[in-house]
């Protein structure tokens, strides 16, 4: 019996030295039920009464011996388990992140900044309104009398009998008028609606700045002026205006403002059709019953006006001809500007 349990330790520990030794298959081997060790301990009950301590003390010996090796092993296998992951896992965190796509601003935005950066650059402050707008703001403060086309239904978003979708951004003027006392010099960027069916060259959504000056002795000079360095600034310093006369019936005089084509300097090509101009904003001095509608004296003051669509520049100073693209979100358009 003792020789038997000698060489189950050896054998056990002999096993458990082994790298790739399978402890839970040995501890079952020889500690499980049916296992070597359990077994001579089972054919004790044959021994005499003086052998059965002793050779129980040594199987017991034997047990620990090969539980503490078992444990042993155990533990070296989780380090090594531990080591082994910590290695696979190992970040290096001096490595450079994975880049995550960064968007960018939008085409008509970039102009709309570029826009308001120059009159900002000369004296004009930023001003923004509602875009759901009253009837009154929108006609009849601006001199637009019931029975005008721009009115109709088919041109205008009605929401109610008085209340519709702005049709421009003069209303935020009327609103500043109201309110502010001249000297006034404002830009009002924003979204305007129109009844139009949306194809390559509308939208029932544009974006439009409008720009005001009210002072005393404000003139046609200052507006030439003003737009002068606006069309150099946006469009190149050689660039020349001319303005031919229209009607609004919120300015009088009336202009539409034409741009040398930057593309040809005025001679003539696709770009401008041949005409050497291009069309890009209209303008007028302040209409004087629109001073009046807003508690400005036309006596006292004076004033004039421009609107311009920034999908129409940022079309013609980029050569795009289909105005949905602005719409669409497809980023092979987006990620040229
Ligand atoms: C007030 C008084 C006068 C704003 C003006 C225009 C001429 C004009 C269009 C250009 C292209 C709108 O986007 S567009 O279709 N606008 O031609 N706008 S004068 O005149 C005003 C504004 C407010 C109180």
């Amino acid at each position: 019996m003792k020789e038997k349990l000698e060489k189950i330790r050896l054998e056990a520990l002999g096993q458990l030295e082994a790298a790739d030794a399978d402890i839970e298959q040995i501890k079952i081997k020889y500690l499980g039920k049916k296992g070597e060790l359990t077994a001579v301990l089972r054919g004790m009950g044959a021994l005499s009464a003086e052998e059965r301590p002793i050779v129980g003390q040594l199987a017991n010996e034997v047990r620990a011996a090969i539980e503490a090796a078992i444990a042993e092993k155990a533990k070296e296998a989780q380090a090594k388990a531990l080591e082994q992951k910590l290695k696979a896992e190992k970040l290096d965190v001096t490595m450079p992140g994975t880049p995550a796509p960064v968007g960018h601003i939008h085409p008509l935005t970039q102009v709309q900044r570029e826009l308001e950066d120059i009159f900002i650059g000369m004296g004009f402050s930023i001003v923004e309104g509602p875009e759901v707008e009253l009837d009154y703001y929108n006609f009849q403060a601006l001199n637009i009398p019931e029975n005008h086309p721009a009115r109709d239904t088919q041109d205008t978003f009605y929401i109610g009998e008085n209340v519709l979708l702005r049709s421009q951004t003069s209303p935020v003027q009327v609103r500043t008028m109201e309110h502010q006392k001249p000297p006034i010099r404002i830009i009002s960027p924003g979204r305007v609606y129109r009844s139009d069916a949306l194809d390559a060259t509308h939208s029932p959504l544009v974006h439009q700045q409008e720009g005001l000056d009210v002072d005393k002795g404000s003139t046609m000079g200052d507006l030439k002026g003003t737009l002068e360095i606006f069309a150099k600034k946006l469009f190149g310093e050689s660039t020349r205006i001319r303005f031919r006369p229209h009607h609004f019936p919120f300015t009088e005089p009336s202009a539409e403002v034409d741009v040398s084509c930057f593309v040809c300097g005025g001679k003539g090509c696709r770009l401008c059709k041949g005409e050497g101009w291009i069309e890009i904003l209209g303008a007028g001095m302040v209409h004087p019953f629109v001073l009046s509608n807003c508690g400005i004296d036309p006596e006292e003051y004076s004033g004039f006006a421009f609107g311009l669509g920034i999908e129409r520049i940022t079309m013609t100073k980029y050569g795009i001809d289909d105005i949905r693209l602005f719409y669409e979100n497809d980023e092979r358009f987006l990620e040229q500007f």
